[in-house]
């Protein structure tokens, strides 16, 4: 177990919400006043679904980026994970509304985008900064025996079995130009509540597999809202969910269904 003494917070789904992301980091002395940094050598991993849902998506990963930026600079680190509203953001830009062999979605990639929540605004503003952005997130991270994602399934496997090789092959599957490999791709970061049900340690359970396999020994994850996956009612929602023998921590407080970011330090 290696451990950095730094402080590690975590942040997951902001969906467009860039007021109430600013105000959460502001509460946590993460940027000052004017949204500027202010965590020094604090680290700040952010779980994916910068985009859609909410007003300003494009604003969100500008946000991020520059606040990675002013990190870097004190020695402090904002990391960003690759959610699966920045893949249906790219497969609607990429693809429009050309029919998908193999799935019935009236407007293709950019229906099916819209339908689960695309803004045209985000669309329109999308420009090859923030795509070259996107394309090279990772799509999950081990820090500090955590091991981080943003949906609570064990379909990053099928990429690969060790978090290099999930994270590359998931880099290669964003280059790619084929409709069929976009389709299982968007499903594959889609899929959600593998490990919902499980009770303590088994040799062959979700959570040991995906730890198992990938390191770590929490799982962190985000995309499936504690307001409607995990039935907290949106005034109760303050703190993340442990569960799975605490194993597995669910983060997403559901922003967009009247909860709230949960900025939240792991260590
Ligand atoms: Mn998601």
């Amino acid at each position: 177990m290696s451990t950095s003494h730094t402080p590690l917070y975590v942040a997951a789904d902001v969906h467009g919400h860039r007021s109430e992301f600013q105000e959460v980091l502001r509460d946590a002395g993460l940027v000052d006043g004017r949204g500027r940094w202010s965590g020094g050598s604090a680290r700040l991993w952010l779980l994916g679904d910068y985009v859609d849902r909410g007003p300003d998506g494009i604003g969100v990963i500008e946000d991020v980026r520059r606040l990675a930026a002013e990190a870097a600079v004190v020695g402090g680190e904002v990391a960003a994970l690759l959610g699966n509203h920045e893949v249906q953001l790219l497969a609607a830009h990429r693809f429009g509304n050309a029919s998908v062999p193999g799935w019935d979605e009236p407007g293709g990639f950019r229906g099916g985008w819209a339908r689960f929540g695309g803004r045209e605004e985000d669309l329109r503003r999308l420009a090859p900064e923030h795509i070259a952005w996107i394309t090279g997130l990772p799509a999950i991270a081990l820090v500090d025996d955590h091991l981080l994602v943003h949906s609570d399934t064990v379909r990053y496997l099928e990429f690969g079995a060790t978090v290099a090789d999930v994270n590359a092959a998931v880099s290669a599957t964003l280059n790619s130009t084929d409709t069929d490999v976009w389709l299982e791709f968007c499903e594959r970061m889609s899929d959600r509540g593998a490990f919902r049900g499980t009770g303590s340690a088994r040799a062959d359970d979700p959570v040991s597999v995906m730890l198992g396999t990938l390191g770590g020994e929490v799982l962190v994850h985000g995309h499936s809202t504690l307001t409607k996956y995990f039935g907290v009612a949106p005034e109760d929602v303050r703190d993340v969910l442990r569960y799975a023998d605490d194993r597995v921590m669910a983060i997403d407080g559901g922003v967009y269904e009247g909860g709230r970011i949960l900025l939240t330090r792991l260590v």
